[in-house]
């Protein structure tokens, strides 16, 4: 490290930051380092850089670039991703760890030179807003100039904000190399590894580009803060915030845990409401009341689908001239193509598979898309029109709801209302959805995906599922629990209801939580009335609501929901649960058998509860 790059490390007064990054140094052996402060000098350095590197390249649009990550680097890799522990431990889920002293032998191996004829880059940044008792700091190396330059879009800048940890080690420390590049990518993937030390706020990860996996503030970052979050009797969740508007400028704010792909940010992205964040959200009680920060300040989304007609504000930032990132797309004579733009897609081009064609078949035969099913846009959040004022306000939003929403097309209704705290957590503990491209390895499937965070739990999930039981001590104000569902398909296998509607699910549960609509109680949670959703469909689309369209979607399938119970009770019969837990699925299991026996029906028709 030079001179001037030392100095500007030692300006901030910690010796643990200063021992981390010669640590770094002496393993990966890079040719050059340098340390990125706030200043605007230094973050321009490194935006140019990831064009000098190849790692991004400017596209016709003033400010837009593109990455590639390696055709087999579209997703995180979670057989890969492992928790470094000195035992194989049991967290009831599963958790994917690796012995500590063969996990970083293994780690370091692969790190060791990784960074030879490479320039190392230093960054500091804050995990939620600046100066705010929320707010986490973290520590990024890396070689990858576009991993430096995503964060730069995604976090708040934290030079400044490490001055005031006065020289104490109460950070996240994130340590990437992409490892070998071939044509800008990421040539070893088989040794693509990353490992989470818990103990010491750690994080390495090796021969990787794409975000999910390089970032170390995403992600890894999350896992870390998850494991904080349990010990410090906080939560830190997989969700988006925002605020939904009601009549006469009401804004009552939101938080919304949905698995990867399945909704967070096409739900904060509602018309006519206000966006905070889209992915990872701190959750603090303050003065009795849950108050939520976003982590984050950008946005790194699923670019597929969207288009001018269903998300237009989005794609307004994606075709005007700013700063932004498209990774995995089609690029033809320098402007970007994806899946679902409603706009004629050529038909060769570059994308994740270098030279594309029509009808090009990667080496195992399969079909190459133009752009990946997971191409992703990486976006400030202030080049969004629908921006919150109070997106990075260090006291946070007060939080009235909280929503959580699987990925399923047979049995959840769009939404109910939960009972009490208690049965809003076990609606959420017991998620279902379908895998998505989000991660590497079969689509489609299946899983049990507890308040959307299966992939990130740090803790037993007894612990994690304790924590948010827990949460309702001491609150004056609990927020309501809703559990949403918009894959619900008919039995031709077309979706039951369109996009738009969740407007209405989201507009009708903040009418609830302002106590406006009563709502017919049913064995699974409190659901809207026929008459209320009919005046907020005329009210909000214009659209005439029927009662059938209504019985379809709110058909209670009480065989099916009996069905989902039992194999709940199968999963969680060998993880050791809070006793909150096991009540919660004994009760809803015995309300739907009761329900069952009296009407004699296995499915019933919300309006048959009205004649209760
Ligand atoms: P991550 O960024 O991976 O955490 O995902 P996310 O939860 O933010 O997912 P997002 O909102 O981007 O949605 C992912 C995909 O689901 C998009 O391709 C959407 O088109 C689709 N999707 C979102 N909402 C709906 C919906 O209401 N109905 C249907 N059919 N598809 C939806
Ligand atoms: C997710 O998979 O939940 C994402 C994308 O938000 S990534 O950051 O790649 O994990
Ligand atoms: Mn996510």
């Amino acid at each position: 490290m030079d001179k001037i790059n030392l100095q500007k490390l030692k300006k901030l007064n910690n010796q643990y930051a200063v021992n981390v990054v010669e640590e770094a140094i002496q393993l990966c052996k890079p040719a050059k380092v340098t340390v990125i402060t706030d200043s605007k000098e230094d973050i321009t350095y490194v935006r140019e850089l990831a064009l000098a590197t190849g790692e991004e390249k400017k596209l016709k649009m003033e400010g837009h670039t593109v990455h590639f990550d390696s055709y087999y680097d579209q997703g995180r890799d979670k057989a890969n991703t492992k928790y470094l522990l000195y035992k194989d431990v049991d967290w009831g889920l599963g958790v994917n760890y690796i012995e500590k002293e063969k996990g970083l032998k293994e780690i370091y191996s692969f790190l060791d030179g990784s960074m030879r004829g490479k320039e190392m880059i230093v960054r500091f940044f804050s995990l939620g807003p600046i100066n705010s008792v929320f707010s986490l700091k973290a520590l990024q190396i890396t070689d990858s100039a576009y991993v430096a330059h995503s964060e730069d879009i995604l976090y708040r800048l934290g030079y400044e904000e490490f001055k005031r940890l006065n020289g104490s080690n109460e950070f996240f420390f994130f340590l990437h190399s992409a490892g070998r590049l071939e044509n800008g990518v990421s040539a070893d993937v088989d040794k693509r590894r990353i490992y989470i030390d818990l103990e010491e706020n750690k994080v390495y990860s090796v021969n990787n580009q794409y975000a999910g996996n390089s970032l170390g503030l995403k992600k890894l970052a999350f896992r870390l803060a998850i494991n904080k979050a349990q010990n410090e009797g906080w939560l830190a969740e997989h969700m988006f915030i925002m605020g939904v508007h009601g009549p006469e400028n009401r804004v009552t704010y939101f938080t919304g845990a949905f698995p990867s792909a399945c909704g967070k940010t096409s739900t904060a992205m509602i018309p006519g409401q206000t966006i905070i964040g889209d992915d990872i959200a701190y959750l603090i009680k303050i003065d009795g009341k849950v108050r939520a920060v976003n982590v984050e300040s950008g946005i790194f989304g699923i670019i597929r689908d969207v288009n001018e007609e269903d998300d237009p504000l989005i794609y307004h930032a994606l075709t005007t001239p700013r700063e932004l990132i498209f990774s995995n797309v089609l690029i033809k004579e320098g402007k970007p193509y994806w899946m679902g733009m409603k706009k004629e897609i050529p038909d060769n081009g570059i994308n994740f598979s270098g030279e594309w064609y029509k009808g090009k078949k990667d080496k195992d035969g399969n079909k190459i898309d133009p752009s990946h099913k997971n191409s992703r846009f990486t976006l400030r959040l202030n080049a969004l029109k629908n921006i919150d004022p109070k997106a990075d306000d260090p006291a946070g939003v007060p939080i009235k709801a909280i929503i959580y929403g699987g990925r399923d097309s047979d049995i959840t209704v769009p939404i109910a209302e939960s009972l009490t705290w208690e049965h809003g957590v076990f609606l959420g503990a017991i998620i279902e959805s379908e895998t998505t491209a989000a991660t590497i390895g079969a689509q489609g499937v299946r899983k049990h995906n507890p308040m959307a965070n299966l992939d990130f739990v740090s803790v037993p999930f007894m612990t994690y599922i304790k924590n948010h039981f827990r949460f309702k001590s001491g609150l004056k104000e609990v927020p309501k629990i809703y559990a949403v569902n918009y894959f619900l398909k008919d039995e031709n296998g077309n979706y039951l209801t369109g996009k738009i509607y969740n407007k209405l699910w989201i507009l009708w549960a903040e009418g609830r939580v302002n106590g406006e609509y009563k709502a017919i109680e049913t064995p699974i949670g409190r659901i809207p009335k026929y008459e209320d959703l009919k005046t907020l469909f005329i009210r909000e689309l214009n659209k005439d609501y029927t009662k059938a369209e209504y019985q379809k979607q709110f058909f209670l399938k009480l065989k099916k929901y009996l069905e989902k119970m039992e194999m709940m009770s199968k999963i969680f019969e060998n993880i050791e649960m809070p006793a909150a837990f096991t009540e919660e699925l004994k009760a809803q299991t015995e309300r739907l058998r009761e329900t069952r026996a009296k009407f004699g029906e296995d499915i019933i028709s919300p309006f048959q509860f009205l004649d209760i």
